[in-house]
């Protein structure tokens, strides 16, 4: 248990140094992510939606079910919405000032899409269903004592993540969803943290799908019913060991539609 606390208080001040996508690719065309931390450049076409998450402090589970979880704290529209051909990779890079992802943080990386049945400039956020396209969980046994996680993944990308956009997803613009969700304080369950510790870190990202696709999106949730806080995957201990082998990645299974289009392009 004092092991726990220690580790915990170690992690607190982190809080207020959490990285933000800072920057996305798309069709190899580089954007600034929103950034609500500067009035400056940052908030110029970028396809990032923007947020009031100033210090980029993380959502929790009894945020899961709440307006926040969908895109952010004060989560809005992006004005801009950035081309990418189906088929292709948008990159995304967390990253803050000097403030890389904190390694300590390690957690599965998870990517959603929704439609927006028009202008994502404009979408009610509520009305939005989303898939996961992606996800990547617990990796391996090796080099830390937690494992090695799909965040480690990240850090060792220069802080970035990739996501596939499937070949044969239909044009029209949509809201991709990516998030990291934390899971080193998720053995802990009172206060503010019931019923546990496990941080959501979400970032919508408006998108223009471009080519000649006709999958549409179907059988998609809104994001305030992908997660429960007590839910396998948000509870555990990731201290106890490196082997997580097993280890239930939150939120619903992969859309069949990115499994179907994965099979198309190997
Ligand atoms: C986005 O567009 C709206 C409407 O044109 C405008 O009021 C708002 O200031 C813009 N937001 C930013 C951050 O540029
Ligand atoms: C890591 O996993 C491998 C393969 O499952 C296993 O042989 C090895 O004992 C594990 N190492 C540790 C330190 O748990
Ligand atoms: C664990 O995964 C990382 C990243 O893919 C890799 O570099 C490393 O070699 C893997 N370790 C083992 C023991 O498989
Ligand atoms: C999306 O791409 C299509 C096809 O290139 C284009 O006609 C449309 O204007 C684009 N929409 C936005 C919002 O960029
Ligand atoms: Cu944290």
């Amino acid at each position: 248990m004092f092991a726990k606390l220690t580790l915990l208080l170690s992690t607190l001040p982190l809080a207020l140094g959490h990285s933000l996508v800072a920057d996305i690719w798309a069709n190899g065309v580089h954007y600034n992510g929103w950034d609500p931390n500067t009035a400056g450049p940052y908030r110029v076409d970028t396809p990032g939606w923007y947020t009031t998450n100033i210090g980029g402090s993380p959502l929790y589970p009894i945020d899961a079910n709440q307006l926040q979880i969908i895109c952010a704290r004060g989560g809005s529209n992006a004005n801009f919405t950035a081309p990418v051909a189906a088929g292709s990779d948008v990159r995304l890079r967390w990253w803050q000032v000097n403030v890389a992802w904190p390694e300590s943080h390690h957690g599965p990386v998870i990517d959603y899409i929704a439609p927006c049945n028009g202008p994502c400039s404009r979408v009610d956020p509520t009305t939005l269903k989303f898939v996961k396209l992606a996800q990547r969980g617990w990796i391996n046994n090796s080099t830390y004592q937690e494992g090695y996680w799909a965040s480690d993944e990240l850090i060792a990308d220069d802080g970035s993540w990739n996501v596939r956009i499937p070949v044969d997803l239909a044009p029209g613009e949509y809201v991709l969803r990516h998030e990291i969700i934390a899971l080193h304080v998720a053995f802990t369950g009172t206060g503010a943290y019931s019923p546990s510790g496990a941080e959501f870190y979400p970032q919508c990202v408006n998108l223009n799908v471009t080519g000649s696709g006709t999958r549409s999106v179907v059988g998609g949730v809104d994001a305030r019913e992908l997660y429960r806080g007590d839910k396998p995957g948000l509870t555990l201990d990731i201290h106890a060991t490196n082997d997580h082998s097993g280890y239930p990645i939150p939120g619903p299974p992969v859309w069949t539609g990115a499994l179907a289009a994965r099979q198309l392009a190997a």
